[in-house]
């Protein structure tokens, strides 16, 4: 097992990444860690913290979602959860803009055009490749942007859409994950946006998918929000509007979004994450839909967050069991790291 670095306190071993999907592998060294730091969003269940053993303190996993630990056995434990919220907003709240922008403006289709060597037989006409126009302008009328999750990104998303002329928005929050303390940072938040709009409104979802000309959803994975957006919503959105999902692919019906795009209920979407991913092979639905914009998860992908959310990770983990101290994180992407105690 590789090791990164030794003190007289811990020890910090280092899964490096060819090791990936060996499970069994994993299981047979956490055995006896004090910590465990997540990169690739492993899943942290009974078995894997059975196999760790009763020194386990904490587990601290390098992203803002946690959905693949599974948290009441971590109580169960008296085991303390670590996560990376706020370092990673600004760079999601970028891709979501781009995103929106990619999916109204067509680029998945304009650009399958230049690849393939198709331009230069391209006729233009005047309304070839067009799209709805995102920002507010003399020629553009204002469109109303539609939040599904109004949490950290979302907040950071609309600010960004300010400077574009966007002076309407709604959102619709999971009424299932609202606790007081959420409330009252929307509140601190929504103040923030407040001057700056016209109107500002938290709708249910049926208003929500009526009403968005750009929808984000940006709202958690897990069971309360799977397939929010499903067929009968999709049915209810504006024929010019643009869907961008930059938060968790389960919220998303893939098939029904695929089925959305092909009939034109909808003009286009934009895509980052998409459910059952990373299996998402050439022969996926929405791959064969022009307008539908997708990438790999990337929405954190920018070196400086990265680097925000694996020094977090480690620091939550070390700040749990033992104390602050600083490693260096490279390029080269440590995956897990397996705390010791001498
Ligand atoms: C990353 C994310 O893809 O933080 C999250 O919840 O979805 C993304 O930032 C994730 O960290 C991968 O582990």
């Amino acid at each position: 097992m590789p090791l990164l670095t030794k003190r007289d306190d811990i020890e910090v071993v280092l899964w490096t990444e060819d090791r990936v999907s060996d499970r069994q592998w994993l299981l047979e060294n956490v055995k006896g860690a004090v910590g465990i730091v997540i990169v690739f969003s492993e899943l942290v269940d009974a078995e894997l913290l059975d196999a760790a053993g009763p020194n386990l303190k904490v587990v601290s996993t390098m992203s803002v979602g946690y959905e693949h630990i599974h948290v009441p056995e971590l109580a169960k434990r008296n085991i303390r959860l670590g996560y990376t919220p706020d370092v990673l907003t600004d760079a999601v709240a970028d891709i979501s803009v781009m995103l929106a922008l990619m999916a109204g403006r067509n680029a998945n289709e304009t650009m399958g055009i230049v690849r393939e060597g198709l331009w230069p037989k391209f006729i233009w006409a005047p309304f070839a490749l067009c799209g709805p126009q995102l920002s507010t302008s003399g020629v553009s009328p204002s469109r109303t942007v539609g939040f599904l999750g109004f949490g950290r990104i979302s907040h950071a998303t609309l600010a960004r859409l300010i400077p574009f002329g966007v002076t309407d928005c709604i959102y619709s929050s999971n009424p299932n994950s609202s606790t007081s303390h959420k409330k009252e940072r929307d509140e601190k938040l929504l103040g923030q946006h407040q001057p700056q709009l016209k109107s500002l409104r938290a709708v249910d979802l049926d208003t929500l998918g009526r009403e968005s000309d750009v929808l984000f959803i940006l709202a958690p994975g897990g069971p309360s929000t799977q397939h929010l957006v499903n067929e009968d919503f999709l049915r209810k959105m504006k024929k010019h509007s643009v869907l961008v999902n930059a938060g968790r692919g389960t919220v998303v019906d893939s098939d029904a979004l695929a089925k959305a795009l092909r009939e034109k209920w909808i003009w286009g979407a934009g895509i980052d994450v998409v459910e059952g991913e990373p299996n998402v092979g050439k022969d996926h639905p929405l791959l064969k839909e022009p307008r539908c914009n997708i990438l790999p998860h990337i929405g954190s992908a920018s070196f400086e967050t990265r680097l925000a959310m694996a020094t977090l990770a480690v620091d939550n983990c070390l700040a749990e069991s033992f104390f602050v101290i600083s490693i260096a994180i490279t390029e080269t992407d440590p995956v897990f790291f397996f705390i010791f105690s001498p």
